[in-house]
């Protein structure tokens, strides 16, 4: 049984296996959640980000977390929100995907997510939500290891669209 848990907070600070990072197709930094991550992590984090050779959007690369408390930043690249005729929906949904795929490699039991897309990429909040929601009912299944899924809301908006959606898991 996977537990879901929805909380307003800095997901820099979360203690799950890994957390996740809504980062853009250079891996090198950037602002938002991403700077955060860097911030927090210390600078060996870019330098191992920068062997990676980017990542295209929706896929996910994993690195250490460095001196962040999770053990694994799994980086991943959400699409801009561009009015929705450039497929967003389906690459916001394998953002999430790979990114718990690559976890439940990895061996680990909790994953902590930030909202991809919905910041600078502008996705809407209440359809990224939903397609959270389909994400996880679909994959579910297939997860053997993981069995905590941290969803880290930093604005309240998206907070409290977690909560109405996330309600009957919690
Ligand atoms: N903890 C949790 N969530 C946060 C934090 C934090 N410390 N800081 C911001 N958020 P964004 P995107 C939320 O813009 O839309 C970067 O420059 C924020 O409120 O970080 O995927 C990358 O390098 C929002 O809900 O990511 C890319 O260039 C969510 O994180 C670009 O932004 C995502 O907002 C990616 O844009």
């Amino acid at each position: 049984m996977i537990k879901i848990e929805v909380i307003k907070g800095d997901l820099t600070l979360e203690q799950t296996d890994a957390i996740v990072n809504a980062a853009n197709n250079s891996l090198l930094g950037g602002g938002g959640v991403d700077g955060a991550i860097h911030r927090a992590a210390g600078p060996e984090l870019l330098e191992v980000c920068k062997k990676l050779n980017g990542c295209a959007t929706g896929e996910a690369k994993i690195t250490p977390g460095f001196i962040l408390r999770s053990k694994y930043v799994i980086h991943t690249v959400g699409p801009v929100w561009k009015g929705g005729y450039q497929n967003e929906t389906g690459k916001l949904k394998l953002a999430y995907q790979n990114s718990l795929l690559l976890a439940e490699e990895y061996n680990c039991k909790s994953i902590a997510f930030p909202n991809i897309s919905t910041g600078v990429y502008g996705f809407p909040k209440a359809m990224a939500v939903e397609l959270v929601r389909e994400v996880i009912d679909e994959i579910k299944p297939n997860l053997k290891n993981i069995d905590l899924i941290k969803f880290v809301c930093f604005d309240n908006e998206n907070f409290q669209l977690y909560l109405q959606v996330f309600k009957t898991n919690k």
